[in-house]
């Protein structure tokens, strides 16, 4: 086993680790950002911390959030070169909370280029803001066709502060993410309970992405549920999934017997 770090400056509340793709722009080494940050007091102040995994001991941290001028809560990372530039830049959803306001957001945090394998040349992280007030801690991607023949790449969300399973898509371009004008969404649920996460998957093999998503609601039955979406591909852009309602939601503990 590995510990990666025991110093005053690492994560408070370690959430997803996220392997970082051995590329030049981002170092060329095999490594890992570790997203942090939650809900109680004093583990609120979130960073995502790069480690290069190929030193003994392990090298880092590097905080690419080191820009936050506030505290949030990061739980994944997608490594995507957002605005074209050829740099693999850093998007994620994060959420902050105090007791005057909780909110979400898609944010990216673009590369600075320059960063070396032991850490030298490691610059802070602009960061820009895309959405708020909808994703806020699980995000995942994938090119989808549309029934207008484009290519879409989107996101699915499963929103901790809203109750909302979402979708966030643009017109597969360069840059195309960097600005929010292109950004479209549509529902796929209003109100899952407490989701937390939600992946894409082809469950039934047959060429269509379904989403499972995992929440928590006591209103509909106690414990976690887990709930599938399938396309029914009646929209402009064939996105439109399936409502849960048309679903009868089965606790992760009964799939296990039954
Ligand atoms: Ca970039
Ligand atoms: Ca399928």
């Amino acid at each position: 086993m590995t510990t990666l770090s025991s110093g005053s400056a690492t994560a408070v509340w370690p959430n997803e680790p996220v392997k970082i793709p051995k590329k030049s722009d981002l170092g060329n080494f095999n490594g890992v950002a570790i997203p942090s940050g939650f809900i109680p007091a004093g583990k609120k102040a979130g960073q995502i911390e790069i480690y290069n995994l190929e030193t003994d001991p392990v090298s880092g941290p590097w905080n690419i959030a080191s820009l936050d001028s506030i505290d949030y809560s990061y739980h994944y990372a997608i490594w995507k070169d957002i605005d074209g530039d050829g740099l693999n830049d850093c998007l994620c959803a994060r959420f902050h909370t105090d007791v005057m306001a909780t909110y979400g957001e898609l944010v990216w945090f673009k590369n600075p280029g320059g960063l070396s394998a032991d850490g030298t040349g490691f610059t802070a992280w602009e960061q820009n803001v895309l959405i708020t007030g909808g994703p806020d801690v699980f995000i995942s991607i994938e090119d989808m066709m549309g029934l207008d023949g484009k290519t879409y790449e989107v996101l699915v969300t499963s929103e901790l502060w809203t109750g909302r399973v979402m979708l966030y898509y643009v017109e597969k371009a360069t840059g195309a993410w960097a600005n929010p004008v292109n950004i479209r969404s549509t529902i796929v649920d209003p109100a899952v309970g407490t989701p937390f996460e939600a992946k894409f998957y082809d469950l039934n093999l047959d060429g269509k992405l379904e989403i499972v998503s995992s929440s928590t609601d006591s209103s509909i039955r106690t414990g976690g549920s887990l709930w599938l979406y399938e396309q029914t591909g009646c929209s402009l852009t064939g996105l439109k999934m399936k409502s849960s309602q048309d679903w009868s939601p089965m606790a992760t503990s009964q799939m296990a017997t039954e």
